[in-house]
């Protein structure tokens, strides 16, 4: 266990009213063209899985009403975002990236923000004066399966605090704090300074926090950090980067850890440098 277990968490309320709107800015329009056949068919099928479960375990009156308060409160709590990220998206992520030869990517989750500061190839994630955490460099590569270099490709990362926070998401936080975007050079190259992330809670106090403990479930993910890789005429690579040893790693509530994903660390040496090193490259897929 490590001692950031007993940091602040942000609040349902806090977090769930602003992932719900900048899903509402980014995203929400998406489907609108959906067909009449196909909204027919998914609807369906998913009320017939509910119907064969409530079949099937004789779920009663005061459990369908459970039910029914439950879902009341996640919309109050601004808690449908975190929770379809939470235990629905891995599944769409395997299914719209398994044609892939690339990179593996990972879920994207409710806390990407467009539009980090621009740092160039080599460069500082912003950070606050004192940022606590473990210094981390990363260098790495981006490529095409096709073998050439991506110069010009933007890598932006999105990571968590050392008290598993998100700027713009947990109140108090500088707006851009550990969110950048990254340029990879001639050579297709890049230089990350960042600090570790710790390990994510989900909000305990919300509804997602409420069936979390009605069902004995546990609330976190390992730490990750969360990086989008796009260059032009490549699909866009949405991905998390994860800590070996992290005691989620294997039993990650979001489901989203896979083995490709977890970094090789080393210490810093030489230069009376503190933290730790990591080369990591991505592989894009052509478009
Ligand atoms: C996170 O930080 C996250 O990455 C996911 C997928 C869900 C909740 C919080
Ligand atoms: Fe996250």
């Amino acid at each position: 266990m490590t001692a950031t277990h007993n940091a602040p968490v942000a609040t349902a309320a806090c977090s769930g009213a602003s992932a719900t709107e900048r899903f509402k800015t980014d995203k929400s329009s998406g489907a609108a063209n959906t067909p009449k056949e196909r909204v027919s068919l998914l609807a369906r099928e998913v009320l017939e899985a509910v119907h064969a479960t409530i079949r099937k375990h004789r779920v009663t009156y005061d459990e369908y009403n459970a039910l029914k308060s439950w879902l009341i409160s996640v919309g109050e709590d601004g808690e449908w975002p975190l929770f379809l990220d939470v235990w629905v998206e891995h599944v769409v992520e395997e299914v719209a990236t398994e044609h892939r030869q690339g990179n593996k990517g990972t879920i994207e989750g409710p806390y990407y923000v467009p539009g980090a500061p621009e740092q160039g190839a080599r460069g500082s994630v912003p950070v606050r004066e004192d940022e606590p955490g473990t210094p981390l460099v990363w260098t790495g590569k981006v490529t095409s399966t096709d073998g050439g270099v991506l110069a010009g490709a933007k890598i932006e990362l999105w990571h968590a605090d050392a008290d598993g926070l998100y700027s713009q998401f947990a109140p108090g936080i500088p707006e851009w704090n550990l969110r950048a975007t990254f340029t990879t050079d001639e050579q297709g190259r890049f230089e990350i300074h960042t600090v570790r992330p710790a390990p994510y809670q989900i909000p305990t106090d919300g509804a997602c926090g409420k069936l979390i403990a009605a069902a004995g479930w546990h609330a976190w993910r390992p730490a990750h950090l969360h990086v989008k890789v796009s260059a032009p005429g490549h699909e866009k690579l949405t991905a998390q980067l994860y800590f070996p040893g992290d005691e989620y790693n294997d039993d990650d509530i979001a489901s989203a850890v896979k083995p490709e994903l977890i970094l090789d660390l080393k210490p810093a040496d030489g230069g009376g440098e503190t933290g730790e090193t990591v080369a990591y490259d991505f592989v894009l897929d052509p478009a």
